[in-house]
C-alpha cells in the first residue's frame, strides 16, 4: 500500500471520481479541489466523502476550495497538502461550448496550468505533475494519431489544450520537472456529463422511455471518436506518473465509430431504430469540426504496459444500463417498454 498524497484538480468530474477510488484503493491520501458554487456538484465524490471523515486527523479523502484562476489559492493548497503527486484533470472540456466561452477557455484550460506548474516549480518540491492533454488537440491530423502527428487544433479548446500540453513540457525541459502528459482520447462512462453525445444519447433513450421527451436533437452525426471507458484511462494516468522518467502519452482504444454507429448500437439494445427518434439540428453544429480521431496507443501498450478493457458495444450497453436504472428501469423493462412505443410519439 501506498503512503503517497495526490491531489487532483476536477476530482467532482468523470475521471476525477473514478482517479479518487483507484488512488483510495492504493493507500494514497487524496484531496481534491473544488470550486465555489451556490450548489457544488459534489455527486461523483459523495460516495467517498461520505466513507471519510473529514474531522479525522487521518482522513484520506477531503476536498479543498481553490481555482486554477486565483494562483494564490493554488498556492495555499499546494503548501498545506504538499504533495506528492498532482493530477491536473480540471478544464472547461465542452468542445462545442468553447467557440462561445473561447476566453474563459483559454485562461482556465491554458493558464491555469501554467499557474499550478508555476507554483509547483516555485516551491521546488519534487512533485510529480500529470496534466490532461486531448485527442482533440491533433484536431484536422488525420488518423491515425499518435504521439508523433502534428497538432492542428480546430477549437478554442483544442488551442488551449495545445498551449497546455507545451507549457507541461517546457516545465519538463527547462527546470526539469517531473511533468507529463497523458493525451486521451474520448473516455465516457455512467458518469459522463450530461451534454457530450455519448451521455447525451443515452439518457435521451431512458427519457424517451418514459415519455419525458419524444426525440433526441443531435449535430454531426458523421464525426469519428475513438471511445474508451473512463474507469480503464485512470489507471492510464496513474501509470504515467510511476514511470522513472516523465513522457507524454497517446491513451486510446485503437477503434473508431461515427455518432451514427453509437445510435445504432445503443437504440438496437431496445429493439429500436434510432431515425424514428433522432433530427438534427443546425444548432448544435460546431463553426469547424474534428473529423476522424482514432488513436494508436502502442507506446502506452510498451511502456505503461496498460490495455483498454472495455470495448465499444460494452460501453454502450454500460451507458444505457446506467441511465435505465436512474429511471429505475432495466435493460428487459426497458426492452418491452420500447415495444409499446410509437416512432417519435410518446
Ligand atoms: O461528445 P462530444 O462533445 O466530445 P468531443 O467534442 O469529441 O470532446 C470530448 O473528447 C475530447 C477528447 O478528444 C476531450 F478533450 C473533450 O474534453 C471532450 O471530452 O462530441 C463528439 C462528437 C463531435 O464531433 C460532435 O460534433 O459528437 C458530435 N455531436 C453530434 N451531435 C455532438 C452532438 N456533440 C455534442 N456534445 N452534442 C450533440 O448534440
Amino acid at each position: 500500500m501506498s503512503c503517497k498524497t495526490a491531489l487532483i484538480t476536477g476530482i467532482a468530474g468523470q475521471d476525477g471520481s473514478y482517479l479518487s477510488e483507484l488512488l483510495l484503493a492504493k493507500g494514497y491520501t487524496v484531496r481534491g479541489i473544488v470550486r465555489r458554487a451556490s450548489y457544488p456538484h459534489t455527486e461523483r465524490v459523495d460516495h467517498l466523502l461520505r466513507a471519510h471523515d473529514e474531522r479525522d486527523p487521518d482522513c484520506r479523502f477531503k476536498l479543498d476550495y481553490a481555482d486554477l484562476g486565483d494562483v494564490s489559492s493554488l498556492r495555499n493548497v499546494v503548501e498545506q497538502v504538499r504533495p506528492d503527486e498532482v493530477y491536473n484533470l480540471a478544464s472547461q472540456s465542452h468542445v462545442g461550448i468553447s467557440f462561445i466561452t473561447g476566453e474563459s477557455t483559454l485562461d482556465f484550460n491554458a493558464i491555469g496550468p501554467f499557474r499550478l506548474l508555476d507554483t509547483l516549480r516555485r516551491m521546488g518540491a519534487p512533485t510529480r505533475y500529470y496534466q490532461a492533454s486531448s485527442s482533440e488537440m491533433f484536431g484536422a491530423s488525420p488518423p491515425p494519431q499518435n504521439e508523433t502527428t502534428p497538432f492542428l487544433p480546430q477549437s478554442p479548446y483544442g488551442v488551449s489544450k495545445v498551449a497546455a500540453f507545451y507549457l507541461t513540457r517546457m516545465h519538463r525541459v527547462a527546470y526539469g520537472m517531473f511533468a507529463a502528459n497523458g493525451i486521451l482520447f474520448n473516455h465516457e462512462s455512467p458518469r459522463r456529463g450530461i451534454n457530450f453525445v455519448t451521455r447525451k444519447i443515452t439518457r435521451g433513450i431512458a427519457s424517451i422511455l418514459t415519455g419525458e421527451i419524444r426525440k433526441l436533437y443531435l449535430g454531426n452525426l458523421d464525426a469519428k471518436r475513438d471511445w474508451g471507458f473512463s474507469g480503464d484511462y485512470v489507471e492510464a494516468i496513474w501509470r504515467i506518473l510511476q514511470q522513472p522518467e516523465p513522457d507524454d502519452f497517446v491513451i486510446a482504444t485503437g477503434d473508431t465509430r461515427t455518432v451514427r454507429e453509437f445510435l445504432e448500437e445503443t437504440f438496437s439494445l431496445l429493439g429500436l431504430v434510432w431515425e424514428d427518434f433522432v433530427e438534427v439540428e443546425d444548432r448544435y453544429m460546431r463553426p469547424a469540426e474534428v473529423p476522424a480521431l482514432l488513436g494508436d496507443a502502442s507506446k502506452a501498450r510498451r511502456v505503461l504496459a496498460w490495455e483498454p478493457k472495455v470495448r465499444f458495444k460494452e460501453l454502450c450497453r454500460m451507458m444505457l444500463e446506467g441511465d435505465l436504472a436512474a429511471k429505475g428501469l432495466t435493460l428487459e423493462a426497458a426492452r418491452a417498454l420500447g415495444s409499446t412505443l410509437r416512432p417519435g410519439k410518446k
